[in-house]
């Protein structure tokens, strides 16, 4: 099998990563008619491919076994370099061979700052509104723990380290976009109003630490709606209630848009071999 690596010039964003969501329907029907050893050795070399790519650098892959039929198998790639993100999801979608796995549904997008991030001086507003008076020991904590979250948190959004797939076994991605109707147009409305909206919307979002981790990845220009939303948990319950809980935020039911939803269970390649029966 050839190299997930590419020999032409890298095309790298000016800030970021590119991220691939892949998802395939596997071709029972031609797989069963393999002779065991061309099935064995077709599943050796998808384990082999999944294992390359995983150890190239500045790339993270994670294989997840679909839940329901819109696809069986699916994967998410982050990586730096567009030319290495094209090579490998060609060799992934040949993993088994030509013919065995068919794409159902992918997105491509790539690692972000926001431009709504909270600032310092927006925090300290909203400790005020909580009644915490500036100098008092309750304050300087929380201060103190704001920066070290936001830290975290920005290294995060734009270069990512997913989550190990024993803590966070639960996989849910979905695309949307923000409305631009006539009379809703996100796009129309000031910066001050979008950033207290996103306030509101980041409010509810912290409630969720620990419960949930997100990625959200832009989209606008690359695919057919503006972000990727990426959610791992621990288990189902926890992307059911942050996904209806913001619903009644005034970002999501005034703007938000939805394509369809996934949902996968993260799991190494063999496992996810074993669970496709290959
Ligand atoms: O604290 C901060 O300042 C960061 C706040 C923050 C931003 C800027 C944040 C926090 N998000 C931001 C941006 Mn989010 N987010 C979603 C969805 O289903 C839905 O209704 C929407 C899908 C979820 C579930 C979610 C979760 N967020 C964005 C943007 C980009 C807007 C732009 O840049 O124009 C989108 C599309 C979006 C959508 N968000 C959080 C969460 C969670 C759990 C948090 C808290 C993160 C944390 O503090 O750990």
């Amino acid at each position: 099998m050839s190299e997930p690596t590419s020999n032409l010039p890298a095309i790298l964003p000016t800030e970021g990563r590119h991220v691939l969501h892949l998802f395939y329907r596997m071709e029972q029907e031609p797989w069963q008619y393999l002779e065991a050893a061309d099935r064995r050795k077709r599943r050796d070399g998808l384990a082999r491919l999944v294992r390359e790519i995983q150890a190239l650098p500045d790339t993270q892959l994670l294989p997840f076994s679909m839940v329901s039929p819109k696809a069986d198998l699916g994967f998410m790639l982050v990586t730096h370099d567009l030319q290495v993100a094209d090579r490998c999801a060609k060799l992934l979608g040949e993993g088994l061979g030509a013919g065995m796995m068919t794409p159902t549904f992918s997105w491509l997008s790539m690692t972000e700052r926001s431009e709504y991030t909270t600032t310092e001086a927006e925090y300290i507003e909203s400790l005020k509104e909580e009644d915490l008076e500036p100098g008092t020991p309750e304050f300087d904590a929380k201060i103190a723990e704001f920066h070290a979250r936001m830290e975290k948190y920005m290294k995060y959004r734009v270069e990512p380290v997913l989550p190990e797939a024993q803590e966070w076994p639960v996989f849910c991605f979905y695309p949307m976009s923000k409305r631009r109707s006539p009379d809703q147009n996100w796009y129309a409305l000031p910066f001050e109003d979008r950033k207290h909206l996103m306030m509101g919307h980041a409010k509810i979002g912290r409630t969720y630490s620990g419960r949930v981790l997100q990625l959200i990845t832009g989209s606008t220009g690359l695919d057919d709606m503006e972000w990727g939303v990426t959610l791992f948990a621990k288990t189902t319950s926890e992307i059911k209630a942050i996904v209806y809980e913001m619903r009644f935020d005034e970002v999501s039911f005034q703007y938000a848009e939805f394509g369809e939803f996934f949902i996968g269970i993260r799991m190494d390649v063999n496992d996810l071999c074993n669970r496709l029966n290959l």
